[in-house]
């Protein structure tokens, strides 16, 4: 599948920063300390009901740590999936009457648009669930030879109890697994399970879905953690830096990617950091497509908001808090944008090295935007009120302000 055009990042003067950022498998902060190539998997959208503010805030996140990295002169390879074939894909597709390929295709095609709108930096890899399939159907063929998988009317599910690491991503109690399990996509109280919390690795084809050669598998479609799996270790390997998405990823799809790929190669762990977005509610509850509680990104860019103050929004909040999504919030971003860009339209301005260094600072503790963004109020406020002689300050704001937060002047 293609990503979407790179907007350019400017490169900055000075040293970049390594990454320290929280970890949910420890519920800590670690610092990633990558080789000249950092490595990140994030999972993408299923495509329908794209691209709400919450998945905006999450892959803003995300890109912040691209953004990080390339500063550190590191390469990035970044890889993004794309769930285009799942139950909820399929029920949205059979409500509403269309085709789900073309559901998928349409809704992707809308995603690459908000997210170039909004300069996120694309994957390098962006993959396609049904694109993955020939390289899934032996991950759970050899599963089933580990003895790490059985089959259940057809269908075949990963038991859990194969790795000895289970749990040590989202680290919930049993209780809490099985209420978070049944409510994102798993199936606990399906008669026969070894573990009720076992998730399903390839599902046996049914009447009126669409269904795959699956080798000796028999004909199916593959379950969603395996997807990602599949797509991490194929264009990434083992022992990769993030594995990111926003926090209702952390179980069960995290805890049981991770799983998979610890069982198949052995390894441990899958990724150095699980690195989980807060949740962006609307009206009081988090925006979800089941819920239908959703504000579009390409409904405002068709309103005729900015996309940089769209970003700034975002901006305006930490990745890891949950937050609310108000008319106010995207106002205050307006209003932050138009006063950064008659600060940077100047002919000159107080110097912007310190600029880049808080920044730099603020990113690489956390992801902490909002202090980002305090450090350019900071200096716009500066210009305002004094100006100054550096005629190269105004440019360096700028160029730091693209580069670091994606935001274009
Ligand atoms: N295709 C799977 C991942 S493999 C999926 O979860 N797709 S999604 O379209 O439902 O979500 C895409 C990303 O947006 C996920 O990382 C998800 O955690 C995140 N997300 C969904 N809703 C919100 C929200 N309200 N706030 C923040 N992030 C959200
Ligand atoms: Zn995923």
């Amino acid at each position: 599948m293609h990503a979407w055009p790179a907007s350019e990042v400017p490169a900055l003067p000075g040293e970049g920063r390594d990454l320290r950022i929280h970890d949910t498998a420890t519920g800590g902060l670690v610092t990633l300390d990558p080789g000249p190539v950092a490595r990140i998997y994030v999972c993408g959208i299923t495509p329908y009901d794209a691209t709400h503010m919450g998945h905006a805030a999450t892959y803003n996140a995300f890109d912040l740590v691209q953004r990080v990295w390339l500063d550190t002169k590191r390469q990035v390879h970044y890889v993004q999936n794309v769930t285009d074939v799942d139950d909820p894909l399929l029920e949205r597709a059979q409500r509403d009457d269309v085709d789900w390929v073309e559901l998928a295709e349409q809704e992707t095609a809308l995603f690459r648009e908000d997210m170039t709108a909004l300069r996120m930096l694309p994957p390098r890899h962006y993959i396609g669930a049904v694109e993955a399939i020939p390289g899934i159907v032996p991950l759970v063929e050899r599963l089933r030879d580990l003895g790490a998988a059985y089959e259940l009317d057809g269908d075949v599910y990963f038991s859990v109890e194969s790795d000895p690491h289970f749990g040590e991503v989202s680290r919930l109690d049993a209780a809490a697994m099985r209420l978070l399990s049944a409510e994102r996509g798993g199936d606990p109280d399906r008669p026969g399970k070894k573990n009720p919390l076992d998730p399903m690795l390839w599902m046996a084809a049914r009447d009126g879905e669409p269904s795959w050669d699956g080798g000796s598998l028999g004909r199916g479609r593959p379950g969603w953690h395996i997807e990602c799996v599949a797509i991490a270790l194929d264009h990434l390997g083992m022992g990769f830096e993030v594995q990111g998405g926003g926090s209702d990823l952390a179980f069960p799809h995290h805890e049981m990617g991770a799983s998979h790929a610890q069982v198949l190669t052995g390894e441990f762990p899958m990724a150095k950091a699980y690195v989980h977005a807060g949740m962006v509610a609307l009206d009081g509850e988090k925006m979800s497509k089941s819920k239908g509680n959703l504000v579009f990104v390409s409904r405002l860019r068709r309103d005729g908001v900015d996309p940089a103050a769209i970003r700034l929004a975002l901006l305006a909040h930490h990745y890891r808090s949950d937050w609310e999504w108000t008319d106010r919030v995207l106002q205050e971003a307006g209003e932050r944008l138009d006063r950064w860009r008659a600060a940077v339209s100047r002919p000159d301005g107080p110097s912007a090295d310190g600029l880049v260094e808080e920044i730099r600072d603020a990113l690489a503790d956390d992801l902490n935007a909002p202090a980002a963004l305090a450090a350019v109020d900071r200096w716009v406020a500066l210009q305002q009120e004094h100006g100054g002689e550096d005629t190269g300050a105004p440019g360096l704001a700028s160029r730091a302000v693209d580069a670091l937060l994606g935001v274009a002047l």
